[in-house]
């Protein structure tokens, strides 16, 4: 099925990421596709379990254009998950209804028994999902692929679940350095890899998860986070140079403007404990910010929904700025609330540019 509003205009996203002079502020939200939606509860129910519809491309396509067909929004996700690059060196993934993924076995120091970074075919149908989205999308929507940071994956793999204190398992920085140095490449060789076939099949743009790098500290910070974000960017970079890729450290505070100076850092995504005025005094000199607005709100929407929406917008009028999340939206999120923030985004950015 077409979606409307086709055209040939370059995609807003790419513009602002290119600090272009952009037509409109682009929009997009983390988790955009999900539960919150019913339309994609029902593909979910068909697919069968979240993982099925990750590995069907057909389903996933569908998944990954359905947010765009409900709303006015600027870039499409691809529809996967962080966990399939655990999956796709080895580990058996699933996720427990209620009780979030599981990788088995939880790597201890069998760095061994990770398939070689060649052993590429678990991550296929994400390739083949691309292809499709992008096919169907208009030239003006940008299409965004991306990849878990390989602390981030490191800690799922590590835990063998999501672990109620993933920043904890940096005594593993302290204990056995070199097993981390060496899982940390292994990571980077495969991620860069898999985020280049995603350049190639499609996506226009690239965003990093570094979704546990919060609580680590200075010196950690660097040798987990931001060099192997870092490297993997540069390697993209070498095959794709003209490829954006926005970085989202989540949880680091100051911290990110070691990540916005980063010369292969086009964009950084703030989470929603970032202080705005801050954000945009510090960060946007060097990368173009995104996100920061509270996810809970718009599970609340009305006034304070509103209020906070216009006043984001506000703050960074006259730099390029990518309208987002602090993180994704959570599965209770009333689908109109999103709506109605698309429309106060919009029109506050038409009163800003006036
Ligand atoms: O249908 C379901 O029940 C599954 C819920 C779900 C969805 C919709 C999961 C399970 N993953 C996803 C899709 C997903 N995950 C996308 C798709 C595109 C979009 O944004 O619309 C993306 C980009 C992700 C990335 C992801 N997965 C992250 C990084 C971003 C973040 O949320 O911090 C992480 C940490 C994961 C792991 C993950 N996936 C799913 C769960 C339940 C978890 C664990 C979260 C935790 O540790 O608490």
């Amino acid at each position: 099925m077409a979606l409307p509003g086709k055209s040939e205009n370059p995609a807003p996203l790419l513009a602002a990421l290119r600090r272009e002079q952009a037509n409109r502020t682009p929009i997009w939200f983390m988790r955009q596709a999900g539960r919150y939606l019913p339309e994609y509860r029902a593909l979910r129910a068909k697919a069968g379990s979240f993982l099925d519809l990750c590995l069907a491309p057909e389903l996933a396509a569908e998944a990954t254009l359905q947010p765009l067909r409900r709303y006015d929004l600027d870039a499409a996700i691809i529809f996967s998950d962080i966990l399939l690059i655990p999956y796709a060196l080895g580990q058996t993934l699933s996720f427990v209804e209620g009780d979030g993924p599981r990788l088995d076995p939880p790597l201890r120091s069998d760095l061994k028994r990770l398939c070689k970074p060649a052993a590429f075919d678990r991550l296929e149908p994400t390739i083949e999902a691309i292809g499709r989205v992008r096919r169907e999308l208009s030239a003006d929507k940008a299409l965004i692929g991306f990849a878990g940071a390989p602390w981030t994956i490191a800690t799922y793999m590590m835990a063998g679940e999501a672990s109620a204190d993933p920043s904890s398992l940096r005594m593993r920085f302290y204990e056995d350095r070199g097993f981390l140095t060496e899982l940390m490449e292994i990571l980077i060789e495969t991620t860069s890899r898999y985020l280049i076939a995603q350049v190639e099949a499609g996506a226009d743009v690239l965003q990093l998860f570094d979704s546990w790098a919060g609580g680590l500290p200075e010196d950690a910070l660097a040798a987990l986070s931001l060099k192997p974000m870092r490297k993997i960017a540069a390697a993209v970079k070498a095959k794709r140079p003209s490829i954006p890729i926005i970085f989202f450290p989540k949880g680091v505070g100051a911290a990110a403007e070691s990540y916005a100076r980063l010369p292969e850092c086009d964009a950084i995504s703030i989470d929603q404990a970032m202080p705005w005025e801050w954000a945009r005094a510090h960060l946007s000199p060097h990368a173009v910010v995104q996100g920061g607005l509270d996810p809970l709100l718009v599970v609340h929407g009305g006034e304070a929904m509103e209020e906070s929406a216009q006043r984001l917008t506000k703050t960074f009028a006259g730099v390029p700025y990518v309208f987002n999340l602090g993180h994704g939206l959570p599965p209770e999120t009333p689908p109109d609330n999103v709506a109605r923030l698309i429309e106060i985004v919009r029109r506050a950015c038409e009163a800003c540019e006036a």
